[in-house]
């Protein structure tokens, strides 16, 4: 007989969201308790769950289909009135966003560690989403972490699994499940915002798309807006088959992870563009024929074409980037005449923005753009705005790119990763740098001089909160510029981000290697930081 049971249990230590969520080795999540405990701190963050509705799905990594079903016992036993469920527990996270907004449910919890692999032996995450659809702000997030520093029972529904592969309402207990098409609704809301019949026409008269899903879960996706509704050919989209391990590939897109993608566009006969998506499908890059477009020049050049688009042809309230991103939309947003905000990493932070009608469109250079038609970042949202400008502008990606370089500089870019840290050692060598911060200005660093320098701290403009230490800022004369922070989202050691940035005006310039052009910038940091002689690290592990 189904009941519901109050299991006694005791706080676990270490169930801290970081920048995105509660992130995991799987072994760890599945240890007893471990992700019941979370989730019933969700609930009691939020005031209980009962005769609340919410949404529910993931990338379907190993564990998300048990996942879901302990999730769905428990707010049974926490008295919630519906969970909406994505069929097979899937949802990508800007189709989850969209759903929480479009039925008006009280938040949601999508099971991902986004771009970490996934498999027994990988990573697994979960996330709470508020209202507005948006990931939980810092002030949610440390309300769940409190709560699950006090725990002592969490609530349970016992009963069998229920039947996720089935359309329609069933109910656990009192409360009813209702599995929707994953699908559908987000592919309808893409509809209102791009010109299809324009990128239809484009597609049909012989533009050719490479889209990667990874063996994630933006493969279904894919398939039904590029090859169902745009006409493309089956077979643009590959690895559309989503994997709970991602078939072992490392469902982050970017040059180093995405290589095959890059082979092929750089590649003889190559398509006139790729795209590859990750794990929770939140995240995007964008490739033409032959050219690579940093995420950060890829949000430069949705902000100075948007209006191309019908959902954004009355222009943009306004821009937000992460303070690591780039300054290529400043100088749109100058040309424009836009108001630009600068916010800590991770999405969260672009909430109230949105909310308070202040900003139409956000971008992290970590392969993340988005817009106010949800409150996450949206991978597929980003390929399919470009391909509308394509379309719009019949224009290849180069000319694009190149086109704009001419008309407001260029601002070479790179991140560079150094992983598997030690984490006292790279928590020790920021700590040294902070304590220069004050003194830094004037010092010359392998032939640059240090204009300014800070540790970031970010007020909310809306709501006034303040977030200090969101990562360390050089700034050299002439403009250039170096950022340090730790990773929020790893699981294992400590990742230590590098980020460089020069701006150069043109018209000459425009076509140095982004490494080269930085090279400057990434001698002074590594002298500065003392990379080589504290971590023992001269070159980067990944570099995007
Ligand atoms: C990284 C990125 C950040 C992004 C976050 C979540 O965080 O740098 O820009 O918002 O991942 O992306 P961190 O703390 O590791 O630098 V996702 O697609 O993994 O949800
Ligand atoms: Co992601």
């Amino acid at each position: 007989m189904s009941q519901i049971a109050t299991v006694a249990t005791e706080p676990i230590q270490g169930q801290k969201p970081g920048t995105s969520g509660l992130r995991k080795k799987t072994p760890v999540f599945m240890q007893r308790h471990f992700l019941e405990n979370f989730v019933q701190s969700i609930f009691d963050a939020i005031g209980g769950a009962a005769g609340k509705s919410f949404v529910l799905g993931g990338d379907g990594r190993y564990f998300n289909d048990r996942a879901a079903q302990v999730i769905l016992r428990m707010a049974a036993a926490n008295r919630a009135r519906r969970v909406i469920v994505g069929r097979g527990a899937l949802l990508s996270t800007p189709a989850a966003s969209h759903l929480i907004r479009l039925r008006r449910t009280d938040g949601g919890i999508i099971l991902s560690a986004s771009h970490n692999p996934g498999g027994p032996d990988e990573d697994f995450g979960v996330k709470f989403n508020t209202p507005n659809g948006g990931p939980a702000p810092e002030a949610v997030t440390e309300a769940i972490h409190r709560a699950t520093e006090a725990i002592t029972e969490y609530r349970i529904y016992e009963a069998h699994d229920v039947d996720l592969s089935n359309l329609g309402e069933t109910r656990l207990g009192e409360m009813v499940v209702e599995v929707v098409d994953p699908v559908a609704d987000y592919a309808d809301l893409m509809e209102t915002l791009f010109d299809f019949n324009a990128i239809r026409a484009m597609i049909a008269g012989g533009f050719r798309v490479r889209f990667d899903a990874m063996c994630a879960v933006t493969g279904p996706y894919a398939v039904e807006i590029l090859e169902n509704r745009l006409g493309a050919p089956s077979g643009t989209v590959v690895n559309r088959l989503p994997l709970n391990d991602f078939g072992g590939l490392h469902p982050d897109p970017n040059p180093v992870w995405a290589k095959v993608l890059m082979d092929e566009m750089f590649g003889a006969d190559a398509p006139d563009f790729g795209a590859a998506s990750d794990g929770d499908g939140d995240r995007n890059m964008v490739v033409g024929k032959g050219v690579y477009v940093s995420p950060s020049d890829s949000l430069a050049v949705i902000a100075a074409n948007a209006h191309l688009a019908p959902g954004y042809a009355a222009g943009l309230a306004g821009v937000a980037r992460s303070m690591p991103t780039s300054a290529a939309v400043d100088a749109v947003a100058a040309a424009k005449g836009l108001d630009c905000y600068e916010t800590p990493t991770g999405w969260k932070f672009f909430g109230n923005l949105m909310d308070a009608g202040k900003v139409t469109l956000c971008g992290e250079e970590s392969f993340g753009t988005g817009s106010d038609h949800v409150r996450e970042k949206d991978g597929l949202w980003a390929v399919l705005m470009w391909l509308n400008i394509l379309a719009a502008r019949r224009d290849s990606v180069a000319d694009v790119m190149a086109g704009h370089f001419r008309t407001y500089g260029r601002n070479y870019y790179s991140r560079h990763d150094f992983e598997g840290l030690d984490l006292a050692a790279a928590t020790a060598v920021l700590d040294r740098l902070r304590g220069r911060m004050a003194d830094l200005p004037g010092t010359v660093a392998a032939g640059l001089t240090v204009a300014a320098a800070d540790d970031f701290a970010y007020t909310d403009p809306v709501d006034g909160s303040v977030s200090a230490g969101q990562g360390l800022r050089i700034v050299f004369d002439g403009g250039a510029r170096a950022v340090m922070r730790l990773s929020g989202t790893g699981t294992t050691g400590a990742t230590l981000r590098l980020y460089l940035e020069r701006s150069v005006p043109g018209p000459d310039g425009l076509d140095t290697d982004p490494q080269e052009a930085l090279a400057p910038v990434i001698a002074a940091a590594h002298e500065l930081a003392g990379i080589e002689a504290h971590l023992d690290r001269s070159e980067p592990d990944v570099i995007t």
